[in-house]
């Protein structure tokens, strides 16, 4: 297989799109990708302020890789959540965060859930009981809620997160088995900023994980292999499973899976009913945060649960 610009010995074949490429058009051809998507769904423009939020994972270190390279000014956000799962797993993904900072004179922040709230993850999805063996529900709530945080806390304009097309249409396979309308709505390379939450974008959404593995390798980008121990037998990966056997069939169902569903979505041809409850979000009482519930959001009244009582 030859390169299609080049004519050399290509490295990666993309039969979903027909097109095969050595490793220097590659890592080329993906920034390039992603500038076109930035500029196509208007998700920043060169003198906005991004903040990437950064795993140490291979999406999250190639996504920040790319938006430094295309000149635009780009931080990371690391937030520790104190997993070790037998493999050490935060404190490994932490060192290769600040590592790839270093080498690349980037500015990092790094949240550490425990010395900020006094529990890692684990235990506080042990004492609030809401994970049920699971820490997950816990762990996406306490992100959500840190990013936007910081985001807005530090005034950047923007939050990009590393999520990939097999991510994408995993979602979005979920939210069509149970028609959920409100997360049809919001999902999509895009969600605007509301009141007090900057807008959050994912530049990454039109790759393949395989693409951006291959990406993250050739560019030489040292991430951690391990996927964090609690998602194993996850639905999510579950549904990335049935999808991939899907894409090996028919190679491109995947990106026309999702593609199709922006596109319908945008042009009014699939309808979701909007969700009224959402029309009326107001600040959290105690952080701010835009929440449905009359007082608190529920980020603050999972925390109310673990305060010490005074004695
Ligand atoms: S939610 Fe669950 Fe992930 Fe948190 S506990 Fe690990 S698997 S990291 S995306
Ligand atoms: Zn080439
Ligand atoms: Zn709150």
């Amino acid at each position: 297989m030859k390169c299609r610009k080049c004519g050399e010995k290509a490295s990666v074949n993309m039969r979903q799109h027909k097109l095969a490429l050595c490793k220097d058009h590659y890592l080329e051809w993906i920034p390039e990708q992603t500038d076109r998507f930035i500029k196509k769904y208007q998700m920043f423009s060169p003198d906005e302020r991004i903040l990437v939020a950064v795993s140490g994972g291979k999406d999250s270190l190639s996504l920040w890789d790319i938006l430094v390279r295309l000149g635009f000014h780009a931080d990371g956000l690391y937030i520790g959540l104190g997993i070790d799962g037998g493999i050490n797993y935060s404190n490994e993904s932490q060192r290769l965060t600040e590592e790839f900072a270093n080498q690349n004179n980037l500015k990092l922040h790094i949240v550490e859930i425990e010395r900020e709230y006094g529990l890692s993850i684990p235990a506080l999805s042990m004492q609030t009981q809401r994970g049920l063996g699971k820490p997950c529900a816990v762990c996406g709530l306490t992100k959500r809620h840190e990013m936007n945080r910081i985001a807005r806390d530090l005034g950047y304009d923007v939050l990009a997160t590393g999520h990939n097309l097999d991510d994408e249409a995993a979602v979005l396979f979920g939210n069509t088995l149970t028609w959920s309308a409100d997360y049809l709505l919001r999902q999509g390379p895009v969600l605007p900023a509301s009141d007090g939450l900057s807008r959050k974008v994912k530049p990454l959404c039109r790759f393949y994980e395989r693409e951006m593995t291959a990406y993250a390798l050739l560019r030489g980008i040292n991430y951690i292999y391990e996927e964090c121990p609690h998602a194993v037998g996850s639905t999510s990966i579950y549904y990335k499973e049935i999808l991939n056997q899907i894409e090996t069939a028919r190679p491109g169902a995947k990106l026309t899976f999702y593609l199709r569903f922006l596109e319908a979505r945008r042009s009014g041809e699939l309808f979701v009913e909007p969700n009224l409850e959402a029309a009326h979000l107001h600040p959290c009482t105690n952080c701010g945060q835009l929440t449905s519930a009359p007082d608190l959001c529920t980020f603050c009244r999972m925390m109310e649960k673990v305060k010490p009582t005074p004695v």
